[in-house]
C-alpha cells in the first residue's frame, strides 16, 4: 500500500493532469487526508500553477446544488480555484488532448467589483460586492476514475476544475430574478437536465457567500475583478468526441459546446 503524504497527492494529481490519467481515490488508501489537509494540497498546486505562469482569475464552488451532492455522493459544497489555463472562448471546442473524461454543467458566474473578504459575509453583503452577472458553463474533469470520490479526494484535485466558458455579455444584478433564472442542458438534441438559480444553495448569492467565507479559514479573500462560479445548477453531462452539448439559460444566453474530436493519443 503506498504512503501518501501532502507532498505526494499534490504531486500525483499534477502528473495525472498532465498525463491524462485517472487514479483511484486517495482516500481508500489514506483515509486521514481531510478537508483541511486537501486545502492544503490544493494551495500547493496552485502555488504550481502559477509559478509555471498561469493566472490566477477566480474561484469556483462544487457541490452546491442537491442534484451534484446526490450524483457525487459527497453531502458538502467547497471552493477551488480558477486560472487563465482553464478559460474556454466560446465556441471553442472542449480540449479533449487536455482532459481525461470531460462533463460539462452548466453555472451561474459573478464577476466581482469589489473585494469580499470573510468571515460574517451574508447572501446581501456578497451580492452588494457582485458587479455584473454572467452565464457559464463549466467543463468539470476529475482525475479519479469514473469520478468515485471523497470531500478530501476532490478538494484536494481543485474540485475537478478543467475548463469553463462564460457567455460575453454582461448583466446588471438588479435585472436577473436570480432565483427563478432556469437553465436546460441538451446533450445532442436531448433535453437531459433543468435547474433554477434556487438550486444552488437556496440562491447563488449563499454561495458566494459560502465561498467568502471559507476562503476567510485560510486568510484569504475574494478580490474585486474575479470570476466566481457558484457551482453546477444540474448534473453534468459527459462530453466526449464528437458530442453537442447546449446550454440555454432563460435570460442569461445560449450556447453550443461541440466535444471536439478525438484526442491523437
Ligand atoms: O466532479 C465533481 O462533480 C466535483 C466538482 C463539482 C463542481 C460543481 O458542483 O460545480
Ligand atoms: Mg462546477
Amino acid at each position: 500500500m503506498a504512503q501518501w503524504d501532502e507532498k505526494s497527492v499534490a504531486e500525483e494529481l499534477l502528473a495525472c493532469e498532465a498525463e491524462r490519467r485517472d487514479r483511484e481515490p486517495f482516500t481508500d488508501e489514506w483515509p486521514e487526508l481531510d478537508v483541511d489537509t486537501a486545502y492544503r494540497i490544493q494551495d500547493a498546486n496552485l502555488e504550481k500553477r502559477l509559478a509555471r505562469g498561469e493566472k490566477l482569475i477566480g474561484v469556483k464552488l462544487g457541490l452546491t446544488s442537491e442534484a451534484k451532492q446526490k450524483r457525487m455522493g459527497v453531502y458538502a459544497p467547497f471552493v477551488a480555484w480558477l486560472t487563465d489555463d482553464m478559460v474556454m472562448e466560446i465556441g471553442a471546442p472542449v480540449p479533449q488532448a487536455k482532459l481525461i473524461h470531460p462533463r460539462i454543467e452548466p453555472e451561474i458566474v459573478f464577476i466581482m467589483k469589489d473585494r469580499l473578504e470573510g468571515p460574517g459575509v451574508t447572501r446581501e453583503s456578497a451580492m452588494a460586492a457582485v458587479g455584473s452577472i454572467r452565464g457559464g458553463a463549466e467543463v468539470i474533469d476529475s482525475r479519479y476514475r469514473n469520478f468515485r470520490f471523497k470531500a478530501g479526494d476532490v478538494i484536494a484535485d481543485n474540485a475537478s476544475s478543467g475548463a469553463f466558458v462564460m457567455g460575453d455579455e454582461d448583466f446588471a444584478v438588479e435585472d436577473v430574478d436570480l432565483l427563478a433564472e432556469k437553465v436546460e442542458v441538451h446533450s445532442d438534441g436531448e433535453l437531459q437536465h433543468t435547474g433554477t438559480g434556487e438550486d444552488v444553495q437556496g440562491h447563488p448569492g449563499e454561495a458566494l457567500a459560502l465561498a467568502a467565507n471559507d476562503l476567510a479559514r485560510r486568510g484569504l479573500a475574494i478580490e474585486p475583478g474575479m470570476i466566481v462560479l457558484t457551482g453546477g445548477i444540474t448534473d453534468a453531462v459527459f462530453s466526449p468526441p464528437n458530442s453537442r452539448t447546449e446550454v440555454k439559460f432563460s435570460t442569461l444566453g445560449e450556447f453550443t459546446i461541440d466535444g471536439g474530436d478525438e484526442p491523437a493519443n
